[in-house]
């Protein structure tokens, strides 16, 4: 391997973070996201989620029916420059309805940024996005959002923290003042105040007043009792809590904390300085060679995720790449593990929420987008030089069902259309059923608000009208022994057999106890709860 080459890429991966945002839903992730970005100069005027019409739209929540409710249903790519650093940022829903959207971007994060609402402290949604990380070990940052609101004890938040998730806290930053009388927040690495003072709606960049801690300005700056409950505070965390242990930081067994407010930009700024020093760069990744170094000079990298008519003048359909290998170069010929063939990487793409720029060259731990006329699926490794995969992105096990139907058989072509294209973006699962005779096809979900999306965007970006018809399903078994165990199981009752977009069978049963029944008496059927992945090796659990 050259040698430039070879330095080239080891100067790129030091300067590169790549993290997702994960909470329950309205912890603020797309808010801060957006002041993020604005801290990060990549947008001037930070717009708001739920903005009235006509106001800004934050940037991150681009689609119809995220900027009509205010709710983010698909993750988005952000990709920025700060301070030295190349970032990719991932922000994800924290609806559980689209937890299996935000479970395929984990996979292309290195770093977590865990939003909670100081207010709530854990929500569930949170300790279940918690565990996949965990699971990956992947550093894991906590920010307590909304401090600008009444909110529970720091402590007590901290606390919660390492006895329910079983992880260890370091307090980075502190918040001064809770609610009205939230004023800014001390950093304990510089040992300095941060005063903020709010701009208009928060659009703008908050006027941050830094001071030392001995400094006697602070008695004009500061009201004496939120001072001396400062120094209290202070005292007791350096008393009683764990020192900082960058080792067990990148493990995932500790996570550092910071406060803030995303909606008023109090701590962002302190946040991201921090964030940036103490995350991980992109690191290796498990394959079916072992583990690939991102220094590895030959290319590779995987798809996660699809996304149809992002820009809706075009109709176009965009695979989302991580990069983990190597240099990609614009026009570069690469093997597409799956089919065997070889592509051309033609007009890749630099990602900005809806935006994007042509781009000539990204580096392990980037996140770009290429032009997908169906020759990618979610889970496939492209690669150059010897061959590897790596692990495949699970689908997960749908609970309701319905048949979708078109009432209107001219717009044939378009219902067609659109179904394929939201199936291929993992939108929505879609199954048929086994009886010939039913050619509906059959949306399977794991929960009502994708149902929603689905006819939504049908509407929308294909201008079709549907119609829902439920079935009284509510388990889905993928039968491993294929359809030759099936036949030779005969007739079960109060099952139908529906086969996946892929072709494979499928038992959907009407409730857990009929399936456990089932399974009891054909072992040989071998149910599964997920989906075999297309592409890749299996990842080791879900
Ligand atoms: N008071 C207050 N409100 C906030 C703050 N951050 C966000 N919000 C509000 O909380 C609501 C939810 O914010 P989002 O940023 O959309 O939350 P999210 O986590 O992205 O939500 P989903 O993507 O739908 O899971 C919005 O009304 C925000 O204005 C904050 O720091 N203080
Ligand atoms: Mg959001």
């Amino acid at each position: 391997m050259s040698i430039e080459l070879q330095e080239d890429l080891a100067i790129a991966v030091e300067k590169r973070r790549n993290f997702a945002i994960i909470s329950h839903p309205d912890a603020g992730k797309t808010t801060l996201t957006e002041k993020l970005l604005l801290y990060g100069g990549a947008i001037h005027e930070a717009g708001a989620v739920k903005a009235r019409r006509a106001q800004r739209h934050v940037t991150s929540d681009w689609m119809a029916m995220e900027q009509q409710r205010g709710i983010s249903i698909t993750s988005t790519v952000l990709q920025f420059q700060y301070d030295g650093y190349w970032i990719n940022l991932l922000d994800t829903p924290g609806h559980q309805d689209f937890s299996e959207d935000t479970y395929r971007t984990l996979a292309a994060a290195d770093n977590a940024v865990m939003l909670e609402d100081a207010a709530k402290g854990l929500e569930p949604q949170t300790r279940k996005l918690f565990e996949v990380c965990r699971m990956r070990g992947i550093p894991i940052f906590t920010f307590f959002n909304k401090l600008d609101r009444p909110g529970r004890d720091p402590f007590d938040l901290m606390d919660e923290i390492e006895k329910e998730l079983d992880l260890k806290t370091y307090a980075v930053n502190w918040p001064i003042g809770i609610g009205d009388r939230f004023k800014g927040v001390f950093d304990r690495r510089t040992q300095q105040i941060h005063l903020f003072e709010r701009s208009a709606h928060g659009s703008r960049e908050a006027i941050d007043t830094v001071v030392d801690l001995g400094d006697p300005r602070i008695e004009d700056l500061l009201e004496q009792d939120l001072y001396y409950k400062l120094k209290e505070d202070l005292e007791l965390l350096d008393g009683v809590c764990d020192e900082f242990d960058a080792d067990l930081v990148h493990q995932g067994k500790m996570t550092p904390v910071f406060f803030g407010s995303a909606m008023t930009n109090f701590g962002v700024e302190p946040f991201l300085n921090s964030f940036l020093d103490y995350a991980l760069k992109p690191g290796s990744r498990r394959s079916t060679l072992g583990e690939i170094e991102p220094t590895n000079p030959e290319f590779s990298g995987f798809v996660f995720k699809l996304q149809a008519n992002m820009d809706p003048k075009h109709r176009d359909r965009i695979a989302f790449i991580r990069v983990c290998s190597g240099k990609f170069e614009k026009d570069m010929v690469v093997s597409h593990a799956r089919s065997g063939k070889t592509v051309r990487l033609s007009h890749p793409q630099k990602l900005f929420g809806q935006d994007r720029e042509s781009l000539s060259e990204a580096y392990p731990g980037d996140v770009i987008g290429l032009n997908n006329p169906g020759v990618f699926a979610i889970g496939d490794t492209i690669y150059n030089g010897k061959k590897l995969e790596f692990d495949g992105i699970p689908m997960f096990s749908p609970e309701i069902f319905a048949f979708l139907k078109n009432p209107n058989p001219s717009k044939f072509k378009q219902f067609r259309k659109g179904v394929s294209e939201l199936r291929e973006e993992g939108a929505v699962q879609i199954m048929y059923s086994a009886d010939e005779a039913k050619r509906d096809p059959i949306l399977a979900a794991v929960g009502q608000l994708q149902f929603e999306v689905v006819q939504f965007r049908l509407l929308n970006e294909y201008g079709v009208e549907t119609l829902l018809d439920p079935l009284p399903y509510s388990v889905a078994r993928w039968v491993g022994g294929g359809w030759d165990a099936l036949q030779k199981v005969g007739r079960l009752f109060n099952t139908t057999t529906a086969k996946d977009s892929w072709g494979r069978p499928v038992l959907l049963f009407r409730n857990e106890w009929n399936c456990r029944q089932v399974e009891g008496e054909h072992p040989s059927l071998q149910l599964k709860t997920s989906a075999p992945v297309i592409s890749g090796q299996e990842p080791e659990s879900i």
